[in-house]
Order: C-alpha cells, then structure tokens, then sequence
C-alpha cells in the first residue's frame, strides 16, 4: 500500500473513533495508534486470515472491504452491525476473512490466530495469519504457547504486538520486566522492535515478516511501540497518568505521516483536506445512519454463529 492510502486509513480510522467515542463512552478508541494498526493490517491479500487487537479492528475491517454503516450499528449495539449487538467491537465479518472473538477473554485471540495459522499451513494453499495484541495481554500465557508452538512447527503466522505502554491504569514499566521483543530469543524466532507511530515503517517490517512466512519460515515477532493518546475508554479522563507518564513528545502518526507526505510532495495540502473532508462525509453519512437504526433484540442474541451446526435428526 503506498503512503497516501496509509495515511487516508490512519484518517478513517481517526475520525470514525472520534466520532464513536463521543457517542459511546465506553469506546475503546486507537486514537495515537493508528500508525501501528494500519501499517499492521495494510498487506493482507485474499487467503490471509486476520486477527486484530480489540484495540482498533474497525479500519481493519474497512480495509478488507466491510462497510462503515454496518460497524457504526455494531458499536451503537444496532441489529444492522456484524455482531447483531454481541461483543461491541470484537467480532469482525468472518467472510471477509477475521478471526473471531467469542468473549472479550484477551489472549484467547492468539491461540485461535495460531489455530488458524496451523489450519492455512495444513491447507497447502499459501496465506498468512497477522496476529496483533497489546502489551498487557502479552503477558498472558497464551501468548507464550502460542509463540512456542508456531516458532516449533513453523507457522506462517505475524505476531504483532501493540505496544501503548498502558494495560488500563497500569504503566507497561510495572508489568514488563524486559521488553517484549527479547521474548522473540527465548523461541528461536527474529523480534524486530520499531517505532509504531512510523506507519510505514511497520508496513514495511510486517510485509517483510509475511513473506518470510509465506515460505515456510515461521512466525516473527514485531514490537510496534506506539502511545495510547487517550484514556483505557473515551470516558476515561486518566487521573492515574502523572506528567512523568507522559512522553516529552508524544508523536502523533497522522501529523507525522502528513508532513512526510507534504515533504515528499506525495499530495498536497488541498488533496489532504478534500481527503479529510471526504472521510468526514462518510463518517457522519455512518453515524446518523445507524443512530436511526433500531436496537438489537432478543432473537439477536443466538448462538448460531458460535455453535456449529447440526443437521436436523
Ligand atoms: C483475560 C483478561 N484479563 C483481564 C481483562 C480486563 N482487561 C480488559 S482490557 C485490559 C488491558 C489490556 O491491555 P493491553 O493488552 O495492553 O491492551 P490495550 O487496552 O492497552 O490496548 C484488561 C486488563 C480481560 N478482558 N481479559
């Protein structure tokens, strides 16, 4: 993808949360992280299986080709949405190639991404899984059997971990004792650190990761260290983040990205405000369109796409 895509899904994804958290205060928003999301999830082709961090999978599922309208319903709990009004951001269209969550259990996303990684490996039929998480759920202990096993058997699998140096209230610096990407040593497997506000730097690490295992080389893990500019939730004012917390310069990637392009003279200042201005239409067109849709009701509520199901005796 190149940089102005980039930076149209880092803008896409920085207006719809702003838009959803003003609605929804309990909206997990990736305000500060869009670089690390949209570099993260940019290279995926058809036959590749996606596993996002709760953390931002809505512009991942945009770049797969869901529809804005649909996930407007899904975090407003509307009928229209993926989710019939389940599990507010978790589950993505599975048709368009996502991993689902079944419970807002953080880890459980790596053993089904390691599944299905094993799943394409057994396929013969190429495709990688992209697998990201964020730095609190890394120390769950899924993350390490799944790491294990992938590293092991070679799975063509792309762990990418979400670094925003925050689990809720807790700094990163009282639960990580040493970086993540050291992890990568204790399995035998390349750990690449960088920074996540550079989208394509990340672009370029995970397409580098996907290819190496695409041929049968195993996983990578990518430490993409970026910053939560918000609260845990949009109504999360943050009164446990001292001034010491906060970085001298928090990088913002949609001001970095947007200079570089200016600099580069890959667009200019009136492309990147009709751009803005497009992605505000759309934004709003989605937002009013599911604010008018009806709630999701008790029939909503089944189990019929979690449970497989059985032919009638
Ligand atoms: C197994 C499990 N433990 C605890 C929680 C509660 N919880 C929800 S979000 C969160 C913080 C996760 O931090 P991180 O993985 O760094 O993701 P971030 O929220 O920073 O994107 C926690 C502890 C949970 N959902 N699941």
């Amino acid at each position: 993808m190149n940089a102005v895509d980039l930076y149209r899904w880092m803008l896409t994804s920085r207006q719809l949360e702003s838009a959803l958290s003003s609605k929804n205060p309990r909206w997990f928003s990736t305000e500060g992280e869009e670089a690390t999301i949209v570099g993260a999830f940019a290279g995926i082709r058809e036959g590749d299986i996606a596993a996002p961090h709760y953390r931002g999978p809505f512009v991942t599922y945009l770049m797969r080709g869901a529809d804005m309208k649909r996930l407007a319903c899904q975090a407003f709990g509307k009928a229209g949405g993926y989710s019939k009004g389940r599990s507010v951001p978790f589950i993505g269209p599975a048709a368009l190639g996502f991993v689902p969550w079944v419970a807002g259990d953080l880890g459980t996303s790596l053993g089904i991404a390691t599944g299905a990684a094993l799943a394409l490996q057994r396929s013969g039929r190429g495709g990688v899984c992209i697998c990201s998480f964020g730095d609190g759920t890394s120390n769950r202990g899924d993350f390490h059997e799944s790491v294990n096993l992938a590293a092991l058997w070679k799975l063509p699998i792309v762990y990418v971990c979400q670094n925003n140096s925050w689990a809720i209230s807790q700094p990163a610096r009282s639960y990580l004792p040493a970086p993540i990407v050291e992890r990568a040593k204790g399995y035998g497997i390349p750990g690449i650190a960088l920074d996540g506000n550079d989208a394509e730097a990340v672009h370029d690490a995970v397409t580098r990761a996907m290819a190496r295992a695409a041929e049968g080389q195993g996983p990578t893990l990518i430490e993409a260290r970026t910053w939560r500019k918000g609260g845990h939730w949009a109504n999360d004012k943050t009164p446990y983040r001292t001034a010491a917390d906060v970085p001298d310069h928090p990088c913002d990637p949609l001001e970095l990205m947007r200079q570089r392009l200016l600099d580069r003279r890959e667009a200019s200042p009136v492309d990147l405000e009709r751009m803005r201005a497009t992605i505000a239409a759309q934004v709003d067109a989605a937002i009013e369109y599911a604010a008018n849709q009806p709630d999701a009701g008790e029939p909503e509520f089944g189990l019929d796409e979690v449970l497989a199901q059985t032919s009638p005796a």
